[in-house]
């Protein structure tokens, strides 16, 4: 039965009241929006009403029926379900609720290639599909996510609005805005998260080559908690001294000693990697990282590698401080590095999806409420809004400390590789920095060789053409192609 006194009343709807559905429709009611809400199993809206309901105006509704009535027009409709069939089952069941210039919002974790399926789908039904990267988990929903929505430009003037001011504010600037159209919001996201991959990688490699040198984990989490103080200053980085500090219940030891070695993913860090394959976009520090832990997950790999493989253990070092320190600016280069590699991918795809993205802004609304927000990210935010840049390692103030930090950076891998300490992700860094500073690749002869076995041809440097060298004959060159 429907409720008159609530027809027309909400301002915006929340689909989905599970941790990250519940916390975005409180934040906001917090912020003064009439929120509507509706979950397909009634007792979460009732658990949230029962919990929550004094925090601010919210309109409940049994039925979804009864939630689309209790919007004002056109109807804004925020989505948090599962990622996948459930997205398009809530889809399915909103759409024929809805009329021309209704705003349905997918703030799930959709793989962006859905978005863009989704998009076209409802683009055809004269309604505006969204979808919208959120970041910052259940806190972030709760006190102010980053939010990276994609879509119709038009719709955003009538939804954009309630999200900035959800969002996360850094310096009195929201930290949303809009990305492009259809899947551009969902692909920001992805990268976001691959980012993220590298960087707690790159953690875990500065903690394991500081418990090399002999560091305890409660001095490492001085450490990190020292870098946090400066160019390093992130979440992830002072979030890692906590959890370093953190000790067992049970056995009194430091909690990240009795935590089993095997990190786990969701999928978003194998989108990032699959999506830069697809687009031939060199994301190999991302790769590495994804790659890491699915080495930390193939127990029988490790238990039989183990057994068979031999190597040196243990760093010597001379200068404890200096190897700390060194240490410190190898993480910050390989930082720099990752987040060049994910820009470069949404560079890209921006020109594959024809979606003009802004990378500047796209670093600019990561520099508060998501998972990687860090003080670099002003810097790099700024040096793409003030140059044309094709990759962040050649804006001004970050080529300038990457060449003041690389001789502790190529000290850390050269030590850490001689001493056996597996640093997949500054390595891969590393090599990345030198590839694409290099005014000759070994890629000559890959092409040699190429053109040896398969006649897959070659280009010359001197003269335009396509070339082949007849290599089962008298091996002169003919042309191929003027
Ligand atoms: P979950 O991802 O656990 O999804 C649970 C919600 O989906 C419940 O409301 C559930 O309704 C609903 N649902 C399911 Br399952 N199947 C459905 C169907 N067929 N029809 C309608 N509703 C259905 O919730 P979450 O952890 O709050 O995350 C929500 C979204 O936000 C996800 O896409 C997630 O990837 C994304 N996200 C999560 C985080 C995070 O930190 N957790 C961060 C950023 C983004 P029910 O109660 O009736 O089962």
């Amino acid at each position: 039965m429907t409720d008159d006194s609530k027809v027309g009343t909400a301002d915006i709807g929340v689909v989905g009241m599970a941790v990250m559905g519940s916390n975005l429709a409180r934040n906001m009611a917090h912020k003064g929006f009439t929120t509507a809400i509706f979950n397909r199993t009634f007792a979460k809206t009732k658990d949230v009403m029962d919990e929550h309901g004094s925090e601010g105006d919210f309109v409940p509704s049994e039925t979804v029926e009864e939630f689309v009535a209790s919007l004002k027009k056109p109807r804004r409709i925020v989505m948090m379900v599962k990622a996948g069939p459930a997205t398009d089952a809530t889809i399915d069941q909103l759409t024929p609720l809805l009329e021309e210039g209704d705003i349905l919002v997918d703030g799930g974790n959709s793989f962006f290639q859905d978005t863009r399926r989704r998009e076209a789908k409802l683009r055809d039904m004269n309604l505006n599909f969204i979808g919208c990267g959120i970041s910052g988990g259940e806190t972030g929903a709760l006190e102010g996510p980053s939010m990276m929505p994609g879509g119709p430009k038009e719709s955003y003037e009538h939804i954009g609005p309630i999200l900035e001011k959800i969002s996360a504010q850094y310096e009195g600037e929201p930290c949303c805005t809009w990305i492009g159209t259809d899947g551009a919001g969902h692909f920001v996201k992805m990268v976001h998260n691959g980012i993220e991959y590298a960087d707690m990688q790159f953690i875990g490699e500065a903690y394991e080559l500081l418990k090399g040198i002999g560091v305890t984990p409660d001095e490492a989490a001085d450490i990190f908690a020292n870098w946090n103080e400066g160019d390093l200053d992130s979440f992830l980085i002072e979030i890692t001294s906590e959890v370093l500090r953190q000790k067992d219940a049970e056995t009194g030891k430091p909690l990240v000693d009795v935590i089993l070695d095997a990190a786990g993913m969701k999928g978003t860090g194998t989108w990032t990697v699959q999506e830069a394959l697809n687009l031939g976009v060199p994301a190999a520090s991302i790769a590495e990282s994804v790659f890491s832990r699915a080495v930390s997950s193939s127990p029988e790999l490790r238990e039989h590698a183990q057994a068979a493989l031999e190597g040196p253990n243990g760093i010597k070092v001379d200068d404890r401080e200096q190897f700390i320190d060194d240490i410190r600016r190898a993480l910050w280069c390989a930082k720099v590095v990752a987040y060049a590699q994910g820009l470069d991918e949404i560079r890209v795809a921006g020109q594959e999806y024809g979606w003009d993205i802004d990378v500047a802004a796209c670093a600019r609304i990561w520099r508060a409420g998501c998972i990687i927000r860090a003080k670099l990210l002003d810097r790099i935010s700024n040096e793409y809004a003030a140059n044309n840049l094709v990759t962040l390692l050649e804006a001004p103030s970050i080529k300038a400390e990457l060449a003041a930090c690389q001789d502790s950076w190529r000290r850390v891998v050269a030590r850490a590789t001689e001493a056996g300490v597996p640093i997949p992700g500054f390595s891969s860094a590393l090599s990345y920095y030198d590839m694409v500073r290099a005014p000759r690749l070994n890629a000559a002869l890959t092409q040699g060789l190429r053109d040896f076995f398969g006649s897959h041809t070659y280009k010359r440097v001197d003269k335009p053409g396509v070339f082949h060298t007849l290599w089962s004959g008298d091996r002169s060159e003919v042309e191929i192609e003027a």
